[in-house]
């Protein structure tokens, strides 16, 4: 497999197909095209297709560099799309990149894409053939859910007929091309040739350390990374309501702390939000077997979705001082983004934060630059408005004047999710103002 794969890998003969075409597959696809492979796309949605197939590139947001290397690939005919998956058959490498939502409800993850494509791969294999799982997995899927239902639906045997590897994504809305060329990456192969053989054709795109092993270990980095985060998060979250108790203030604790050396006390805020970080604790707990128990795990996440609630808990603290209930009150909430400078919303702590407020009778506006809908102008909505509530933290939020805010709203109440403004700015304009960890 080594020899004849990597060759075609070196001189760039192998032709590739990648099975997904949303934020992880369509840079990907764009990037080993651009290498010098012949690539084919496959997705679902025809729609999205002939919108590709026409250079014209569908994600929203900005992505810088990828509109233009689209276009290119597309004219120069390295990269095309389409929903067939008989493309599978003249390809030596296939790359999976399909969506692996975790259920809201039952924390399990949501593997239907996933199956789906690995059936239609699997009846299209080809021996000699690597696949490649791009997609975020719960530790132990590869063995217990993709190996199978490849062999299963292609009648070969892993290892001998073909070779299964996983690479874990580590894209980010915002940086999808920055971050495959300059992001390290973990390679998990199903043998150690197999993991080399990926490293391989990793090394035509990614500049950065790229770091063979098995495809469990692969599958608990990516999740365990993010899992850290989520519970790093949630830590500072507790600290901050604990400050709050305690009448301190969280951001003059967290800078001293943090002073301190091998301390990153992270970020308290709003809630956590994205397409990663409240998913991947999810996965990582549900690849455990047996009667495992997390509880650090499912705590931290227990933290920081409880923390939408308690914006609208300090809201209804600073409008009763202000001698306003909140089932009267007008509510600004500034920031949909799911955190600064985005316009993705995906599981952002405002969706949460707005329904309760409606749910508690305030009468809400939102407003964000960044997400179609709510990019009007911001003065207009802040007028005869009895509370702000800041959720993200976008630029744009920093430079507002608090004098000439204060002047617009009927009440002068300040809630800031993201320490915006402070304390100390905030009294001098003379608000009412309660922040994440200061109140
Ligand atoms: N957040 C906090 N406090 C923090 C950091 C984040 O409340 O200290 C919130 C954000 O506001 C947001 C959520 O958590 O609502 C997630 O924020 P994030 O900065 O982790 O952003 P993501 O979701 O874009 O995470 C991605 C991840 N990258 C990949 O999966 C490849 C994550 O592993 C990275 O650490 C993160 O970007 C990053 O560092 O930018």
């Amino acid at each position: 497999m080594e020899s004849e794969l990597v060759k075609a890998i070196h001189n760039r003969t192998a032709r590739i197909v990648v099975i997904g075409l949303g934020y992880v597959g369509l840079p990907v696809a764009c990037m080993f095209a651009k290498a010098g492979f012949q690539v084919v796309g496959i997705r679902r949605n025809s729609e999205k297709i002939a919108q590709i197939n026409r250079g014209i590139c569908p994600i929203e947001g900005k992505e810088p560099g990828l509109p233009e290397l689209l276009a290119e690939v597309i004219r120069e005919g390295r990269l095309k799309a389409t929903t067939d998956y008989t493309e599978c058959r003249q390809a030596q490498i296939a790359l999976v990149a399909v969506e692996t939502p975790v259920d809201k409800a039952t924390r399990k993850p949501g593997y239907e894409a996933l199956q789906a494509a690995l059936q239609e791969l699997g009846q299209n294999l080809q021996p000699g053939t690597l696949v490649i799982i791009e997609s975020t997995i719960a530790p132990r899927t590869m063995e217990t859910v993709v190996k199978p239902v490849l062999e299963q639906a292609s009648g070969l045997k892993v290892n001998e007929d073909f070779y299964l590897a996983n690479c874990p994504e580590r894209v980010m809305p915002g940086k999808l091309l920055a971050n495959i060329e300059h992001c390290s990456r973990v390679v998990g192969g199903m043998s150690p040739e197999t993991a080399q053989a990926a490293v391989e054709l990793y090394r035509c795109i990614v500049k950065a350390d790229l770091d063979p092993t098995d495809c469990l270990t692969a599958e608990l980095v990516k999740t365990v990374e993010n899992t850290y985060r989520d519970v790093q998060i949630a830590f500072a979250n507790e600290v901050a309501l604990l400050c709050e108790n305690v009448g301190a203030d969280v951001w003059a604790v967290r800078q001293l702390v943090n002073k301190s050396p091998q301390r990153d006390m992270h970020l308290p805020g709003p809630g956590v939000g994205g397409h990663c970080i409240p998913k991947d604790p999810w996965l990582l707990v549900h690849g455990a077997q047996g009667n495992f128990e997390a509880k650090l795990i499912p705590t931290a996440r227990a933290i920081n979705d409880s923390m939408p609630l308690h914006i609208v808990e300090l809201v209804e603290e600073a409008l009763r001082q202000a001698g306003k209930e909140i089932q009267e009150a007008r509510i600004a909430v500034l920031g949909y983004a799911y955190k600064e400078n985005t316009d993705d919303t995906r599981n952002s702590p405002a969706i949460p934060l707005i329904r309760h407020l409606e749910e508690l009778g305030a009468e809400v506006t939102v407003h964000d630059p960044y997400v179609r809908g709510y990019d009007g102008d911001p003065k207009k909505m802040l007028t005869g408005r009895d509370c702000v509530v800041v959720m993200a933290a976008h630029d744009q939020y920093r430079e507002l004047d608090l004098e000439n805010l204060k002047a617009q709203l009927r009440l002068p109440v300040l809630v800031d999710g993201r320490n915006v403004f402070g304390m100390k700015q905030a009294h001098e304009a003379g608000f009412i103002y309660k922040g994440v960890g200061n109140v």
